[in-house]
């Protein structure tokens, strides 16, 4: 964890605390070191990769590669992963969206 502490220029009841301090106002933020990398997903056997470091995360079940079992859990998971998950790595297609059309697409890009 890293706590990153600075001054703003806030007019509102924007820090932490949910006071306003003037121009004095602090801020911390949590960052992760690998915060794009999407957490284990149910029913999955470890960390989900993006195996050909496309920022598409296509082992979805973190077994080691891309397969058929990854389309089966993210069909499965399909509202789970569109709470849940990190966006840019099940968004496939791109279109802003988790939806069926990714699976269609992860099933095309095995
Ligand atoms: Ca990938
Ligand atoms: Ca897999
Ligand atoms: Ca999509």
């Amino acid at each position: 964890m890293y706590v990153l502490a600075g001054r703003s220029g806030s007019n509102g009841n924007g820090d932490v605390a949910g006071e306003n301090q003037g121009d004095k106002d602090i801020w911390v933020v949590w960052l992760e070191a690998n915060a794009g990398t999407p957490p284990k997903l149910p029913g999955g056997s470890g960390l989900p990769r993006d195996t050909d470091a496309d920022g598409k995360y296509d082992d979805v079940n973190g077994n080691g590669g891309a397969d058929f079992a990854d389309i089966v859990l993210y069909f499965n998971l399909i509202s789970y992963i569109a709470v849940k998950s990190p966006l840019e790595a099940y968004d496939y297609n791109g279109n802003g969206r988790i939806d069926f059309a990714d699976v269609t697409w992860l099933f095309a890009h095995l």
